[in-house]
């Protein structure tokens, strides 16, 4: 079983054991829809997508007796078209050099290791690329991406100095980077959420002077969020909404005890590109965002 079908089974046993004992021996009647809204709202799917998924099973399947298979494969199916529309890869622009990419989120969700792993991918595919350490307060992060980078082989931007302007160290490395003919940046930032109107002018600054060398950049701003947070990631969501233009998310730590479901929830409540999937801490340990395949897991069919 790959990571992420694990990752998804285990998070998700809840829901597909009570999904099964709901319906096993008894008619789709209103008591079983409503509790299965419950159990979808329970597993993280939040309120919009939960009335959704049951009024699908209402209009076609109301009154029917219906096997445990069936209903699984009903519920994927209804997952599956929440989050089609939102499964799409990030491009990376052709005519671009570089293609800025800022990467935001809460500290602890995954953004450095995310980098790491988009570092990884970008070389694999001939692209140069290079990081700018951009969460200059913490010395640890700074040395972390700097190792990822050897790693990777990507060019890292440090700070001078610990605390040095991550706006400053943006800036310096879009001219470094526009001179070399780096193909990708991927720009780290601080997530001290706690400073909520800090952070939003730090971030904001960022984000100007990177337009003052290029007015159509940063072309991607990813905004990456933790599973196993459950319905904390769709309040970040919001926050960040707030603070920069995010284009899209990735989700990580969808290998361990991870809460799947949410991501139904954001891709109902926003709509916004799910643009890939973290399942580990190593470099290789990045997916794209499959839709079907998502909903199959999160459901626990192979
Ligand atoms: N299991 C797992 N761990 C992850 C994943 N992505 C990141 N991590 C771990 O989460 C922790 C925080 O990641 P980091 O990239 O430093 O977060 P940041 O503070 O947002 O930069 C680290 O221990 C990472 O190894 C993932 O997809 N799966
Ligand atoms: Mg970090």
């Amino acid at each position: 079983m790959s990571r992420l079908r694990g990752g998804l089974a285990r998070s998700t046993a809840r829901l597909t054991d009570s999904v099964t004992s709901l319906f096993r021996k008894r008619r789709l009647d209103d008591e079983a829809l409503e509790e299965l809204e419950e159990t979808l709202i329970s597993a993280d799917l939040g309120l919009p997508a939960a009335q959704r998924i049951v009024e699908g099973f209402r209009r076609t399947r109301f009154g029917k007796e219906v096997t445990d298979e069936e209903v699984k494969a009903a519920l994927a199916d209804e997952i599956a078209a929440i989050l089609q529309p939102v499964a799409l890869p990030m491009e990376i622009e052709p005519d671009r050099a570089p293609h800025v990419v800022l990467v935001v989120g809460v500290n602890g969700t995954g953004k450095t290791t995310t980098i790491a792993k988009l570092g990884q991918q970008y070389r694999e595919q001939g692209l140069s690329c290079a990081f700018v350490a951009g969460d200059t307060f913490r010395a640890a992060a700074v040395e972390q991406l700097q190792i990822w980078g050897e790693r990777t082989g990507c060019a890292v931007h440090a700070p001078p100095k610990p605390g040095a302007d991550a706006a400053g160290l943006a800036f310096d490395a879009l001219k470094a980077a526009k001179e070399a003919g780096t193909r990708v940046l991927l720009v780290d930032t601080a997530g001290r959420l706690h400073n909520k109107a800090a952070l939003m002018e730090e971030l904001r600054k960022v984000v100007r002077v990177l337009k003052r060398q290029d007015e159509s950049a940063p072309h991607s701003v990813l905004l990456v969020l933790d599973a196993t947070t459950g319905q904390n990631a769709v309040q970040q969501v919001r926050v960040f909404k707030e603070m920069v233009a995010v284009t899209g998310l990735a989700v990580t730590k969808l290998d361990g005890s991870a809460k799947g479901g949410v991501v139904v929830a954001l891709a109902a409540e926003f709509g916004l590109p799910v643009h890939m999937v973290g399942v580990g801490e190593t470099a290789a340990d990045l997916r794209p965002f499959e839709a079907r395949d998502f909903a199959r897991g999160l459901v626990g069919l192979e």
